[in-house]
């Protein structure tokens, strides 16, 4: 056992720190949008006070009706949650710091405290560049959007197509399809399909015609789907036959991953929209039943509950076509993503993807994107540490190598594409 000197130690974070700051990132999963998509991409301050995560911290405070708040401008809604949660106690909840740190990345004075000037900062800023602006501050190279083809908004978008713009990635996002059956296969019909909600006929076929049609518009990275934390698979339900039918035979002759979100409480409270979701305890057993079940198909997962990361960890060491992803939602706060992180490393090495933003707010890549940063680089720091113990000796070079892994490389190894390098 080699004793470490104090320089030695700081020799190795200092290198971690470069290689984890310079790295440039693939978001592999946001609710970010490109520009052509016009309302659809949100940014600005008045947008990031909004965020559905501090609407619910506001509502903790407020007596004010909930359709009240719903009826109010966005200004003014962003006007109560700003005095609310920054101005009458001090904003240290993580989405509440995340709002300071993008407004200081971008060079505002965040002591002064005075939002109408933050809105004039956003005000005098054209879109294309802002966003240009924000990827390169972040370090980010590019993001995976979150792209439902059932999207009354989105949809057209698609249907009339545009340039594409290579930081921007799709993922064909199937929410309907998997947990509202009956709506989905409605619309189904009405945009010419023949399918019928009792899965008669040449339904299947049908929604895998669908599938394919629309993962090669979006030349979709991935499926995806966020699913109740009831979600059970095999069962006897539309869901199971659907992921069965459809989804698995698409995604093996795209060659493209399913991605499974698993264990929303969905609307535990409706009054707060958005942000009424909960989290539950998911099953992996039902995990492991997908990727036994189907190895030539690939699985990106992510489950909401603490209580399910280890188990999902331990489930990832067995199948190769399984890459776990990302702290998710109510887990991207500091204490949890250091934990799991460091769990991750521990039991998988370099083999997953840490992080993903989950951005809905263009500016929130300009602080999910550093406080995750920091808790992954000190997380391996202390890896490499616990390694150069041993007498192993460790090069800048694969240091480096290992971090891009871990913020992109991976993701594009997994879906078997040299993109993004
Ligand atoms: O984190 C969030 O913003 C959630 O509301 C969800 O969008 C979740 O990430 C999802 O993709 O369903
Ligand atoms: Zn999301």
């Amino acid at each position: 056992m080699a004793q470490l000197t104090c320089e030695q130690k700081t020799a190795i974070r200092e290198m971690v720190s470069k290689a984890v700051a310079e790295v440039k990132i693939t978001d592999i999963h946001t609710h970010v949008y490109t520009p052509p998509f016009g309302g659809l991409l949100l940014w600005g301050v008045d947008e990031l006070l909004t965020y559905h995560y501090l609407v619910a911290e506001t509502m903790r405070w407020v007596d004010v009706p909930y359709e009240k708040f719903w009826a109010m401008p966005k200004r003014e809604q962003a006007d109560l949650i700003w005095r609310t949660l920054f101005l009458e106690h001090s904003p240290y909840s993580e989405a509440c710091r995340g709002v300071l740190t993008a407004l200081d990345s971008l060079g505002l004075d965040v002591s002064s405290r005075n939002l109408a000037d933050y809105r004039a900062f956003f005000a005098s800023q054209k879109v294309e560049d802002y966003v240009s602006r924000v990827f390169e501050i972040a370090g980010v190279e590019s993001v995976v959007m979150t792209n439902d083809p059932f999207d009354d908004l989105e949809r057209p978008v698609w249907l009339k197509g545009w340039e594409r713009d290579p930081r921007f990635h799709a993922a064909l996002r199937i929410d309907p399809l998997l947990n509202w059956w009956d709506t989905a296969a409605s619309k189904l019909k009405a945009w010419g399909y023949r399918v019928d909600q009792q899965f008669g006929g040449e339904t299947l076929a049908e929604v895998r015609r669908f599938l394919k049609e629309w993962a090669k518009r979006m030349d979709a990275k991935y499926m995806a789907v966020s699913l109740p934390y009831t979600f059970v698979f095999p069962d006897d339900s539309a869901r199971t036959l659907l992921i069965r039918e459809c989804i698995l035979p698409v995604c093996g002759e795209l060659g493209i991953p399913f991605a499974l979100m698993i264990g929303v409480k969905r609307q535990i409270n409706p009054e707060l929209r958005l942000a009424g979701d909960a989290v539950g305890l998911g099953s992996v057993e039902s995990v492991e039943n997908l990727c036994a079940a189907y190895p030539d198909n690939k699985f990106l997962v992510t489950m909401l509950a603490r209580e399910n990361q280890h188990e999902l960890c331990v489930a990832a060491r067995k199948f190769r076509n399984l890459m776990i992803f990302g702290c998710w939602w109510f887990l991207n706060n500091p204490s949890l993503v250091d934990e799991i992180t460091r769990m991750r490393f521990e039991l998988l090495g370099a083999s997953v993807i840490p992080q993903h933003s989950d951005a809905r707010v263009f500016d929130q890549l300009l602080y999910k994107w550093p406080h995750s940063r920091k808790i992954i680089a000190d997380a391996l720091a202390d890896k490499y540490i616990d390694l150069a113990v041993t007498g192993w000796k460790l090069t800048e070079a694969e240091i480096k190598c290992d971090v891009e892994g871990l913020f992109g490389g991976n993701f594009w190894g997994f879906v078997g594409s040299t993109q993004g390098h």
